[in-house]
């Protein structure tokens, strides 16, 4: 039997936050990933208690039907919630929900779909208002009055992330299942294969100055400045007074940029940090290339063991298309500088680092000879773990905003869901992708290769690999 906490929570106040996610991801989930946490919520609802206003929390993540969240909703004036494009589909089901119940509360929402695709929500009149990017100055104001907002309009940000207050991760939601319960380490995280439990997720910066076409982030995130080094680290060693720190998730888009707050990290974590835990964060091919003794020492000596990086593609002709700014040259060089730190600290009898290797395929104008070269890449890798999926067009992204607008995309408004096996983009041959990734075209991918080399992933282990992450 499931015991559903929420159920036994007492209400404390007629406002709710909405956790958003698939049904069931905090009673059975399918994977690690769908159970972490969310901390545009964290931090929103940190902001709100700490100017004394008081939220509930639900998550569609902790029930297993919808009839099961109605039955929870009755009597709530204000329902606010973190729309996702991956959410969205969840949120929609759920204000409608919510303004059947209850007719006269109000639904706030905002989040990254509510600021790169907020014509679609202002179609749906349950949302009463939506909020365009970020919203840690303004959520004090919007629940407080909320008719001095517009329906939809644009949030004000931080200018640094120092100004931010340390997320009380107690106010995320609790996982619904007592055994789910037992290995979660609620409020930190549950293990995910990176590294030890009870796993910490921090974010230290939050912009992406690049332009990656199928992604972006610079055009809707607005600039602010990082968190300092030793606010991060204070966050860490807190956290690991209070409920032990066995490993970190950095959740940084993009965690290796600005030299000198890394160089920064370099020097005071490994000293300042209770425990120089192990973390995962992300890189870039060609940063890699540009500051390869920074990189280095990152690996070394701040415990860097899990390195994800957006290899995406291992052909120039693709790199150029996404406009991923990266070369051919630039992965194979930051793949092979891991290679040869990885055999130098096995030699030295330590736990060589990893890649977390991202990797798209089905890109609308890749080649049969343009996904063999990514494969190629990939065995070129001594110890990765691969993160493969179809190219998704989201709304957000130029390339997405372009397919869209093509009438190409088949993610439609009720399937933006990324599972990476889905199909995506009409005209793409997703066969010839199933196949190559069942080792189908093994022949064709090891020509030319060594045999240390072809020998990497065997048949069927690419296809895992494509997991939901
Ligand atoms: C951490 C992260 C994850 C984590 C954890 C997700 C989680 N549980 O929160 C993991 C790794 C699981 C993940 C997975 C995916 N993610 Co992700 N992820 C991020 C990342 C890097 C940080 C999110 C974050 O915490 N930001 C910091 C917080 C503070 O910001 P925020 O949540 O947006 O909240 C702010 C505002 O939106 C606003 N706000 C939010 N809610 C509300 C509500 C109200 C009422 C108001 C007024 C304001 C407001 O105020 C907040 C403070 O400024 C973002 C990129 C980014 N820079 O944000 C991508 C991002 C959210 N992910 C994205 C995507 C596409 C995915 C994946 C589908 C695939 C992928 N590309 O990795 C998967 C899907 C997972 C699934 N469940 O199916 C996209 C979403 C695009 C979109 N159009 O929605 C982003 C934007 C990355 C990108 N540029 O493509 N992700
Ligand atoms: S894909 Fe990575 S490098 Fe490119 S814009 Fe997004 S976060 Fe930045």
């Amino acid at each position: 039997m499931n015991i559903t906490w929420p159920w036994s929570q007492k209400r404390k106040s007629d406002i709710v936050w909405l956790d958003l996610g698939d049904l069931g991801d905090l009673v059975h989930p399918n994977g690690p990933h769908e159970q972490w946490q969310d901390h545009g919520l964290g931090l929103l609802r940190t902001i709100l208690h700490q100017n004394g206003i008081e939220t509930d929390i639900l998550s569609t993540r902790a029930v297993t039907s919808w009839e099961q969240l109605a039955k929870q909703l009755p009597g709530y004036k204000m329902m606010l919630m973190n729309v996702r494009s991956y959410t969205y589909p969840v949120a929609l089901k759920a204000a409608q929900i919510f303004k059947e119940i209850n007719p006269q509360g109000m639904v706030m929402a905002g989040g990254m779909h509510a600021t790169v695709a907020p014509d679609e929500m202002e179609q749906v009149r349950e949302f009463d208002k939506i909020c365009k990017g970020p919203g840690e100055e303004v959520i004090v104001d919007l629940v407080r009055d909320p008719d001095s907002f517009p329906r939809v309009f644009l949030g004000r940000g931080s200018k640094s992330m120092a100004d931010w207050p340390a997320i009380d991760r107690e106010l995320w939601p609790k996982p619904a299942n007592w055994k789910l319960r037992r290995k979660f380490n609620w409020p930190l995280e549950p293990e995910c294969g990176w590294g030890p439990p009870p796993v910490a997720t921090i974010i230290t910066s939050r912009v992406c100055p690049w332009q990656c076409v199928f992604c972006n982030e610079a055009s809707y995130i607005p600039n602010m400045g990082r968190k300092p080094v030793d606010a991060v680290i204070d966050e860490l060693n807190f956290l690991d007074k209070k409920y032990g720190v066995g490993s970190v998730v950095i959740h940084d888009s993009m965690f290796f940029q600005n030299p000198s707050w890394l160089k920064e990290w370099v020097e005071k974590y490994p000293r300042h940090a209770n425990k120089v835990w192990p973390y995962w964060a992300a890189g870039r091919a060609d940063t890699v290339r540009q500051w390869p003794d920074l990189f280095e020492a990152l690996v070394r000596e701040t415990n860097w063991n899990l390195i994800s990086i957006g290899f995406e593609s291992g052909s120039d002709r693709i790199l150029k298309l996404l406009n991923k700014e990266c070369t051919e040259e630039d992965n194979y060089f930051a793949i092979d500088l891991l290679n040869r730190i990885g055999d130098e600290m096995v030699a030295e009898g330590k736990e060589p680092p990893k890649f977390w290797s991202n990797i798209m395929l089905g890109i609308p104008g890749e080649s049969k000879e343009d996904a063999f070269k990514t494969m190629r890449m990939l065995k070129r890798m001594k110890r990765v773990f691969p993160s493969i999926s179809y190219y998704a067009p989201y709304p957000g992204s130029a390339l997405g905003f372009q397919l869209i607008a093509e009438g190409k995309s088949m993610m439609s408004k009720d399937n933006y869901h990324r599972f990476p096996d889905d199909e995506k983009v009409k005209g793409v041959d997703y066969s010839f992708y199933r196949e190559l990734l069942a080792g189908k075209y093994d022949a064709e991918v090891n020509s030319g290769l060594p045999e240390s080399e072809r020998r990497r992933g065997y048949q069927g282990l690419y296809a895992e690999a494509l997991v939901k992450a």
